[in-house]
């Protein structure tokens, strides 16, 4: 398996909570890598982009404006077989089908609300890496 590279966030619902520091502290213990790490809110424009594949979907209205709503943070996660790794840590996007232990099951509140954002690929890595830093 390759060193590689993800992109993280976690969202609105988790900074507003206090939570920034748990969830680092897992991404952390989980012997993934924090490369680079930024605090924003992003604009309307860039959440459309940054979700654009999901533009025709019934719930983007919705997700535009939480993720808008407030501050993220925004990291270049690194580690072997990161994308995957990562994912696993987060848990399914339905905290209610979330695994325990992972930051969704443990975080989450519902299925838009749900703490934290991964790559899902290698491509979308990139795009999305590239997006931001
Ligand atoms: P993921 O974050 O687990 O990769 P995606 O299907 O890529 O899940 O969806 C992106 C984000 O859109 C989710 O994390 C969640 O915030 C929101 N979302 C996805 N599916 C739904 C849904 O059925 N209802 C409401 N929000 C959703
Ligand atoms: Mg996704």
């Amino acid at each position: 398996m390759d060193k590689e590279k993800t992109l993280g966030i976690i969202k609105p619902d988790a900074v507003s909570r206090n939570l920034i520091g748990a969830i680092i502290s897992l991404i952390e213990k989980n012997n993934i890598i924090i490369r680079q790490m930024k605090m924003m809110t992003l604009s309307q424009k860039q959440a459309e982009e940054f979700y654009s594949i999901h533009k025709d979907q019934a719930f983007y209205d919705n997700l535009i404006s939480y993720m808008t709503s407030g501050p993220i943070v925004i990291m270049v996660l690194e580690g072997i077989d990161v994308i995957k790794q990562y994912r696993k840590l987060m848990g399914k996007t339905n905290p209610e089908e979330a695994d325990e232990g992972t930051i969704r099951k443990l975080f989450a509140l519902n299925t838009t609300h749900n703490s934290v954002h991964g790559s899902d690929n290698k491509h979308n890595a990139i795009m999305e890496i590239n997006l931001f830093f």
